[in-house]
């Protein structure tokens, strides 16, 4: 009998093979882990434990609160800040840093997450999922700053996403290539069943919110009416287009069967650089993305060599694919 690899000895294995041999990370990715299999539970119940609708309150980003997204916000910074390896957090859901609470042990890592990502679709029952990453923290005050967390994402030592659909799956990388692991609900563990995850380096698939078409750049513009014209125009072959509004399941998509992904920058509202957050959506995605042999690019720079400027920075992204990504690029480079 073939005995599967959980999640946990699949991690412990990687640190073992690796030249960093830290113990401390998969401690602190079971952690996360943990918190993702109890998000997955309440996202599951769904309107069965009552926690579906808004809440009165906005988040630091000017949107309306889900309940969800408040409840699953708190089991992650109650699943893991006793675990002695972060020295603070920080979540799309919390305007400031989540100081770990005096009585706990502090680690060496930052944790930046989005506890309930596409949480827009909760009500209607369409997937969501969780985005996180983790950095290491270089100071050592008991309560590190904001600007402590601003390392560009190349910096990221981990990132990860749960995506809660038909099934739930954790999809992971510390810098090694790609992982997808799937719960087996009757063990209560995530198990190894995508190995090396790979993103196709061609693809007549792509995502984008149509709706935003007329306050695009010309560059997007191009490339969009380009694929649109199908057999028939310049790139010779029909296209299809995805839109679910859960850049998790988008994500996940494109690492299954290619794809490319964007929400790019717009002039809808001129404050805003992208709708997408820089250190919790874009910089964990990048990574994955990446590690798995595809590209993604603000349409100017490389996603992940961005220096941040605040925990909720937007940022333009256009991702997937490689060839298909270097085709926006090379629009955007002749614009
Ligand atoms: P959220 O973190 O508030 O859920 O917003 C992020 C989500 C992404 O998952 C998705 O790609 C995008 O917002 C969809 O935006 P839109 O509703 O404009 O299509
Ligand atoms: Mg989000």
């Amino acid at each position: 009998m073939q005995i599967a690899t959980t999640i946990t000895q699949f991690l412990a294995d990687e640190q073992s093979a690796s030249q960093r041999q830290d113990r401390d990370l998969p401690v602190l990715l079971g952690q996360v882990i943990t918190a993702c299999k109890i998000i997955s539970n309440a996202v599951n119940k769904g309107a069965l434990s009552g926690v579906m609708g808004s809440l009165e309150s906005e988040n630091i980003q000017g949107e309306t609160q889900k309940k969800l997204d408040v409840i699953t916000n708190e089991i992650f910074t109650q699943t893991i800040e006793r675990g002695g390896q972060l020295a603070g957090m920080a979540s799309e859901e919390m305007d400031d840093v989540y100081q770990i609470p005096a009585q706990y042990p502090r680690g060496k890592y930052l944790l930046v997450f989005d506890p309930l990502d596409g949480s827009s679709n909760v009500d209607v029952n369409i997937s969501v999922g969780t985005i996180f990453s983790v950095l290491r923290y270089q100071g050592n005050s008991a309560q590190p700053a904001a600007g402590e967390f601003l390392q560009p994402g190349t910096k990221q030592v981990a990132a990860g996403y749960a995506l809660y659909g038909s099934s739930t799956m954790l999809v992971i990388t510390t810098g090694n290539g790609v992982n997808g692991f799937t719960l087996d609900t009757n063990i209560g563990e995530f198990v190894l069943t995508h190995p090396g995850m790979t993103i196709p380096a061609d693809t007549k698939e792509f995502a984008i919110n149509a709706s935003n078409q007329r306050f695009w750049e010309a560059p997007v513009q191009r490339y969009v009416t380009e694929c649109v014209a199908g057999k028939t125009g310049p790139r010779g072959r029909d296209f299809n287009m995805r839109w679910v509004a859960s850049m998790v399941a988008e994500v996940h998509r494109i690492l299954i069967r290619g794809g490319i992904f964007m929400y790019p920058k717009d002039n809808k509202d001129p404050t805003k650089a992208g709708k997408l957050r820089l250190m919790y959506e874009a910089n964990p995605m990048s990574f994955i993305v990446e590690q798995a042999g595809g590209l993604s690019s603000t349409g100017r720079q490389r996603i992940l060599d961005v220096q941040p400027e605040g925990l909720h920075q937007r940022v333009p992204v256009i991702l997937g694919s490689k060839n298909e990504v270097e085709v926006v690029l090379s629009y955007h480079a002749e614009h």
